[in-house]
Formats: structure tokens, sequence, C-alpha cells
């Protein structure tokens, strides 16, 4: 099997508080493989939105985080902003159909950085998006979320559409768990997107992160074993 082995991508929850979020990111980062933190803060200080107040916020969150990211090796992205994710020196942005265009995006932040585009469940969209050259396209949401609205009902059979004809990689995303991802595994997801699914979980990020990352190596154990018979049947 050519494919490597899905790996965990993980959301900020969209509220934070930086003095208890920092030690808690270095903790769950440091229970098991995480390629990349999306930061995606929603009307972060709980005020009336205002973008001069939003940047103070989400600026300060970038460089609290920034140390710890890359303490762990993991990329770190911006939600939404291309233009905040250049000013704080990101590793690269997500950004929605409805956010800056990928192309005004990637002028931007150049080549080196990594630009991922929201298709939703649309493989137009996400036909595009490649076209284009975006690093990664992500689709959604596959399972009910409470973190974000979503208007899009994503199945598996996309991922494994893209999985099977196109080059860049598949992020799945919306209520993923640690226990309702593996079909997403299965199917082709590249990266399974999580917010709630760590944070939020009974026992805990740590646990979350640690939980996950068995399930993928026993997803991908399985996975190889069916595809490669030969090299796993006893001689
Ligand atoms: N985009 C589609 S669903 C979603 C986003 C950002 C929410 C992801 O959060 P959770 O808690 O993992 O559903």
């Amino acid at each position: 099997m050519s494919r490597p082995r899905t790996r965990v991508y993980l959301i900020t929850p969209p509220q934070i508080e930086l003095a208890e979020f920092v030690p808690l990111l270095d903790k769950t980062l440091a229970a098991g493989d995480v390629a990349c933190l999306q930061i995606r803060l929603k009307n972060p200080d709980g005020s009336e939105q205002d973008e001069a107040q939003d940047e103070v916020v989400i600026g300060a969150a970038i460089e609290a985080i920034k140390p710890i990211a890359l303490a762990h090796d993991v990329a770190l992205l911006l939600n939404d902003r291309p233009d905040w994710a250049q000013k704080y020196d990101c590793d690269g942005v997500h950004i929605g159909q409805q956010d800056r265009d990928y192309k005004q995006a990637r002028a931007l932040l150049g080549d080196d950085k990594i630009i991922g585009v929201t298709c939703h469940n649309s493989k137009h969209l996400a036909m595009l998006a490649g076209d284009a050259g975006a690093d990664y396209v992500a689709f959604g949401a596959f399972y009910p979320t409470q973190t974000k609205q979503t208007e899009t009902v994503a199945t598996p059979e996309l991922l494994s559409w893209w999985q099977e004809l196109m080059e860049p990689p598949c992020v799945a995303i919306g209520g993923i768990t640690a226990d309702n991802a593996a079909p997403l595994v299965t199917a082709g997801a590249d990266f399974l997107a999580l917010s709630s699914g760590v944070w939020q979980y009974e026992s805990g990020p740590e646990a979350a992160i640690g939980k996950l990352n068995k399930m993928l190596d026993e997803q991908f154990a399985t996975l190889y074993d069916r595809l490669n018979p030969e090299a796993t049947s006893e001689t």
C-alpha cells in the first residue's frame, strides 16, 4: 500500500484562555502524533465582532502557541485569514469557500506555505481547489457537530473517490471522534480533523490523542494486511 498512514489534524476549541490552554496543548501534543494544529477562534474575546480586537487576541494566541507547535514538530495553520497567517508567520492557512480567494491567498503567502481549502461535500469544488494548487482539500461534515453550523453532509465515498484519483491529501472534518473515525480512515482520509472529539473527550485530550493514534495504527495494520496478503502470510 503506497498510501501513508492517516494522521491527526487538530483544531483549537473556538474559545480559549491562553494561560490554561497553552500548557494543556503542550501535554496534548506530547500524547501522540499530530500533523498540524489549526488555530480556529470564533468571537475570540466573547465581545461583539471587532476586527481590530480579534487581531489582538488571535495574534497573541499565535505567538503563545507557535513555540509549542514548533517543539512538537506540528505545523501551525490559521483559519480564515491568509493576511494574519502571513503577518504572524504561521506555516499556512485553512480557507473556506467564502474566505479570501485561493489565488489571493497564494499570492500573499507564496509557494512554501500550506493552503488548505474547505470543499464541503463537493467534488467540483475539490477539483477546482486541487487544480488551483491547494495543498489539501477538506470535506465535511461527516458527523453532526456543535462546533460549527454546517450545511453539507459528506460521505466516506467522497474520500475514496478523491484518494483514488487525486494527488493532494484529503482531510475529513466534522464531528469526528476516536470512536467513529475508523470508516473514514478505511475510505481514504489522509487526515482526520478534530476539535471537540479531542478537547471534549470524556477522558481528556491526551487520552483522545492516544486513542486516535492507537486506532490509526490498528486500522493501517489491517489495511496493509488486506492489500498485501502475500507479505503477511506464513511461508
Ligand atoms: N468545518 C466543518 S465541520 C467543522 C469545521 C471547522 C467543525 C469541526 O469541529 P468538530 O468539533 O471536530 O466537529
